[in-house]
């Protein structure tokens, strides 16, 4: 019998220090910087080692009970333990945890709904929409035909009487709702009234809300939508990865149009840590940190809003309900891919984020969004908030820089005293 390579045993550390150096080089950015990122969180430590599991090296096409493969008995406890701890969580029906990602997840959902040629109505990802739900360099685009709706320009809110003419014009088989940058609830019954006067499916993109809606601080789309799409890192906080609620009518048709229709074998090792997420995200310490971002993320704009006159910034629709708030920096004069570029310089990592409206040639350089979903999973609360929004509008207002020095030593300070991942070391 020949002996096992030494290399399938040796830690990553000994076996390729160059790549182990690179992590460490990333661990150390992420504990070093005040991120902002709406996107990010603080995933738990047992979803990345759910994550990092043997379930790896598994094959497991199809679902549970029905494999093409006969030796999936432990993942398909893994795979339906997490079906039942999100259809619990989110009270749905039926729940696909095979998506990819959230693009992924639209994709499944546009593939079980529609043929293709049928019309799809959704938002605008100029306004703070996601290119997946229809624009015509995603698949949503080049299978269906996309068409969009927006923000009104008066208030930058959904703008429903557009939703609603656009509705009947187009007559889509699909109507998409949800963003991936937008400050306020939405009102998830207006859109199935337009949708159920058209004969439209209505798909709720929840990427950015899931884990509000599943701590109870976001009114839920589940049961209002014929389908919810969703990531599972984004607020949930988990898994980097997608998923799918939907009616029970619709389960054979969503299952089939994620595997095989959309995508490969699942993979067992996210599916693993969706179920951790899952668990976590039942518990009272998630309620409470999802509690921490929504007053966190209000706590910024409410500085930002003080300091609007100081730093040009305006906070588009006056402050946020969600997780996130979004700048428009035309009133500076400044565009935000080079604001970004200075707040990277003091350890600030947020993004340029296309705004509604902008006169700006190049588009999506006046808005800057930032989040609160990370600086809660590091212990962040009502303090911490209110200093990073006075370092945000600090830096925000130093415009040639001059205080760089004293604020990379705020942003440092800020950090130390939230350790991140330090059961690594
Ligand atoms: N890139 C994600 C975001 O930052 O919102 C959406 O896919």
């Amino acid at each position: 019998m020949a002996e096992q390579a030494p290399v399938l045993s040796e830690p990553l550390e000994s076996l390729d220090p160059e790549l182990a150096g690179l992590i460490s080089g990333e661990l150390e950015r992420q504990r070093a910087t005040l991120d902002l990122v709406a996107s990010e969180s603080v995933p738990p430590r047992a979803v990345l080692e759910a994550q990092g599991s043997i379930l790896t090296a598994k094959y497991a096409d199809g679902f549970p009970g029905r494999r093409e493969y006969d030796t999936c008995e432990w993942i398909d406890r893994i795979e339906s333990l997490a079906i039942e701890r999100a259809k619990a969580l989110f009270g749905a029906e039926h729940v696909n945890v095979q998506p990819y990602s959230g693009s992924n997840a639209n994709a499944g959902v546009l593939h079980a709904l529609c043929q293709p040629g049928d019309t799809v109505l959704g938002w605008d990802f100029t306004q703070g929409g996601h290119p997946t739900q229809y624009a015509a360099d995603t698949f949503a685009g080049r299978f269906y035909k996309g068409v969009s709706y927006g923000l009104r320009r008066s208030d930058r809110l959904v703008d429903m009487d557009q939703v609603e003419v656009l509705a009947r014009r187009h007559k889509p088989r699909v109507i998409i709702a949800g963003w991936s940058c937008y400050q306020r609830h939405v009102d998830f019954e207006a859109f199935r009234r337009v949708a159920d006067s058209v004969g439209a499916y209505l798909v709720v993109d929840m990427a950015h809300f899931a884990g509000l809606v599943a701590a109870g601080l976001h009114p839920s789309p589940v049961g209002v939508a014929d389908a919810c799409t969703m990531t599972v890192h984004k607020t949930l906080s988990g898994a980097r990865g997608g998923a799918i609620l939907c009616r029970s009518q619709l389960a054979s048709a969503v299952d089939a149009a994620v595997f095989p229709g959309e995508q490969g074998s699942p993979l067992p090792h996210v599916i693993a840590a969706q179920a951790v997420t899952f668990l976590v995200a039942g518990t009272p310490e998630y309620r409470e940190r999802m509690a921490r971002v929504v007053e966190g993320a209000r706590t910024m704009a409410s500085v930002l809003v003080d300091a609007s006159e100081r730093t040009g910034a305006l906070v588009v629709t006056g402050g946020t309900d969600v997780h996130q708030l979004l700048v428009d920096l035309a009133p500076s004069g400044r565009d935000a891919r080079s604001v970004m570029a200075r707040l990277n310089e003091v350890g600030i990592s947020a993004n340029a984020m296309r705004i509604a409206y902008d006169a700006a040639p190049d588009p999506g350089a006046s808005g800057l969004r930032f989040g609160a979903t990370a600086l809660a999973g590091r212990g962040g609360g009502p303090a911490e908030f209110q200093a990073a929004g006075e370092i945000l509008a600090d830096a925000l207002a130093d415009g040639d820089g001059l205080r760089t020095g004293e604020l990379k030593e705020r942003v440092r300070a800020l950090m130390s005293s939230l350790p991140l991942f330090s059961y690594l070391g």
